[in-house]
């Protein structure tokens, strides 16, 4: 059964080294995100590309892809009300400097790319890209 809205949420490199995968996952948990589905994995650089080609045209697409692809992250499927804004709003700004006290890249975050988490901007991007890593 399922009845919330879904989104894709990915721990990024630099936080799967340092291990932050369960604090991280229990702050889903305490904000009523479900995590449904998640899986451990390593991109190509070519898979990262594909992922993030939406940022094709932006002066750091190269870097962003590098750094996607350097190293394990963790994907999952986080389900509840308002999960694609929850999710967002958990998260903080892109750049960790600007986050809110309590978000996760104000928390955990190093640099704008080394931010530590990456989460779907849209319903529909979310059906994308849970689609790009689930096949569901
Ligand atoms: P978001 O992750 O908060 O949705 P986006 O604008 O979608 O932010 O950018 C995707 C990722 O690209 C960011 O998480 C960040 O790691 C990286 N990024 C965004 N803007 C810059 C920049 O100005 N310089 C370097 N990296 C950036
Ligand atoms: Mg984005």
């Amino acid at each position: 059964m399922s009845n919330g809205e879904r989104t894709l949420s990915i721990i990024k490199p630099d936080a799967v080294e340092r291990n932050l995968s369960e604090k991280i996952k229990s702050i889903f948990l305490k904000n009523n995100l479900l995590v449904l589905d998640t899986k451990k994995l390593h991109l190509s650089k070519d898979e990262a590309a594909e992922f993030y080609k939406v940022h094709q045209s932006k002066p750091f697409y190269d870097q962003l892809c590098n750094y996607l692809s350097s190293g394990p992250i963790e994907v999952m499927i986080l389900e509840g009300e308002n999960a694609v804004l929850k999710n967002r709003e958990l998260m903080g700004a892109t750049d960790p400097k600007n986050a809110k006290d309590g978000t996760i890249r104000k928390l955990y975050g190093v640099s704008i790319d080394k931010n530590s988490v990456h989460g779907s901007d849209s319903v529909d991007n979310a059906k994308i890209e849970i689609n790009f890593f689930f096949n569901k």
